[in-house]
């Protein structure tokens, strides 16, 4: 008995030395943000000149192929709502709001010969109301939207779609570029390719997979790498911001040391095909990518590699074209080889290329959308991996957050956010150079083919609402003192029935 009680008072004092320890502090140069997208908020999908885009298709198409046959139409009516919006940012006091801009809105025809005022009018209106209260507006120039006319003539596997995007990015830079500073190129190539043209799962909703993704992913490459030098060339002197590209990055654990070869080639066509020709000294995909498509295109009968290659020109065009490396990070994987993975296929296909089979453990605490398992150590070894890979970039985390079903006690969030952030902290600290965080999202709002059934938002959207009504979350209170203090080592229960302060003295 006594020393049964020894013991508790050894560990209460180890505990409370540990508890007494200086809290751990985010650096002063980290800047916090949180996000959203276009197509995800605004709705008034077809007012005031705004043209069909390829979310506005899908989302009419019949039988409806989204959930609950939900469709962006409304949204957050954030075109309507935007003041409603900066305001919940001054309240969290964010650094920066990352948002991004409809292509249809801004050109209905998709090309510069015509420019819709209205569109840029909301545009301004959102910058100008976010500078006021001295909050940064970081802009993504292309998230998922792409009008509807582009698509039918092949969307991004059409090389033209160099020109085309940087025809509209060169108007963006024109249009908004004296009052933003954050430019960030395109939101995540691996969804827009994979999931747009290869799995079916997202807009254009094609499934041509072991082909289309490929050609999809060197034209958006290439015109990323042309607009980041239309930045450099016409606009960086005179505008003095910063562009970059950001990419979905999972973290693939292997399952034991046999399957290390499987880990590497699962991050390899998930990142490193995006990441590499930009950030490595090559300018060209991944050699491991390279050598497994090859190889399974001749096997298979193909004259040449499924994936195209890069002119020398376009190599030169793309290396380098990025001033940070945006990260969009969620989750984790456990990544597996076997010979059912590992052949080749009569049919191409992205997945059999790959030849890796990817799965969450089944102790893994998971998010309501089905692939978010929450393993905040993912996030610290991605963070380390790119430091090493590619000399130590500048990151930006564009989207970090958690699924739920809804409801404004949301513990759960709180935990992922703790958590990861300490993983973050944990990265930077072995120097990882990690310039900012963005909370994935805002408010709820569209998720895609899942609808308005899986919630992101630190502020519960009420949809049926006239007004669409946001009400913080407790994570928002949270994520608000997080700020404040700049520490994750507080204990602090929101009182949640006082509507939230904004403190910026404005
Ligand atoms: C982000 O994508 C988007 O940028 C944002 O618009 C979205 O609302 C947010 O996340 C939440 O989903 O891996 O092919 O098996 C996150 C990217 C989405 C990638 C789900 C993985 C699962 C299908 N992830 N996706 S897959």
């Amino acid at each position: 008995m006594l020393t049964l009680k020894f013991l508790v008072l050894t560990l209460g004092f180890v505990l409370n030395c540990h508890a007494q320890k200086e809290p751990r502090k985010f650096p002063e140069h980290l800047l916090f943000g949180t996000a959203t997208a276009s197509y995800q908020i605004e709705g008034a999908w077809n007012e005031d000149g705004k043209s069909e885009n390829i979310w506005d298709r899908i989302a009419h198409q019949v039988p409806c192929p989204i959930k609950n046959c939900d469709t962006g139409d409304d949204a957050n009516q954030s075109y309507r709502l935007y003041k409603r919006d900066v305001e919940m940012a001054r309240e969290l006091g964010l650094d920066f709001y990352r948002f991004s801009l409809s292509w249809s809105r801004i050109l209905p025809t998709s090309f510069p010969d015509v420019i819709n005022q209205a569109g840029v009018d909301y545009y301004n209106n959102l910058i100008d109301e976010l500078r006021k209260y001295n909050i940064e507006p970081m802009v993504t120039i292309y998230h998922w939207d792409l009008p509807q006319k582009l698509q039918d003539l092949g969307g991004w596997s059409n090389p033209h779609i160099v020109d085309w995007f940087s025809d509209y990015s060169r108007i963006v830079f024109k249009l908004f570029g004296d009052r933003v500073k954050y430019w960030i190129t395109m939101n995540e190539p691996r969804e827009v390719c994979v999931q747009g043209y290869s799995d079916g799962s997202l807009a254009p909703l094609l499934n041509i997979t072991g082909y289309a993704e490929y050609l999809c992913t060197k034209n958006l490459l290439v015109a990323h790498a042309k607009t980041y030098h239309i930045y450099n060339d016409e606009f960086r002197s005179t505008q003095g911001g910063t562009i970059g590209i950001t990419l979905s990055a999972k973290w693939y654990e292997p399952e034991n040391d046999d399957h290390m070869e499987a880990s590497e080639d699962h991050y390899q066509f998930e990142v490193g095909q995006y990441a590499y020709p930009i950030f490595s000294k090559t300018g060209d995909f991944p050699p491991s990518m390279k050598k497994r498509i090859a190889e399974n295109s001749e096997k298979q009968g193909f004259f040449r590699s499924r994936l195209p290659e890069f002119t020398a020109d376009e190599i030169e065009l793309v290396r380098g074209s990025s001033d940070f490396l945006g990260i969009n990070h969620y989750t984790t994987l456990i990544a597996y080889r076997n010979e059912s993975v590992d052949g080749v296929y009569d049919s191409p296909s992205y997945r059999h290329d790959m030849g890796v089979i990817g799965y969450a453990l089944s102790d893994w605490p998971k998010g309501a959308s089905s692939w978010l398992n929450v393993v905040p150590w993912g996030f610290y070894k991605l963070l380390t991996k790119i430091k090493d890979d590619f000399d130590n970039p500048p990151v930006i985390i564009a989207e970090n957050g958690f699924s739920s079903q809804g409801g404004l006690n949301d513990d759960d969030r709180i935990d992922y956010y703790r958590s990861y952030l300490d993983a973050m902290l944990d990265a930077m600290e072995e120097g990882c150079d990690v310039r900012a965080y963005t909370a994935w999202s805002l408010m709820d709002n569209f998720e895609w083919l899942e609808g308005y059934s899986e919630r992101f938002g630190l502020y519960e959207v009420d949809f049926k609402s006239p007004e669409k009504t946001r009400t913080p979350r407790k994570s928002a209170y949270i994520y608000k003192e997080m700020l404040r203090t700049r520490t994750l080592d507080f204990s602090y229960e929101p009182d949640m029935t006082k509507p939230m302060t904004i403190d910026d003295g404005l």
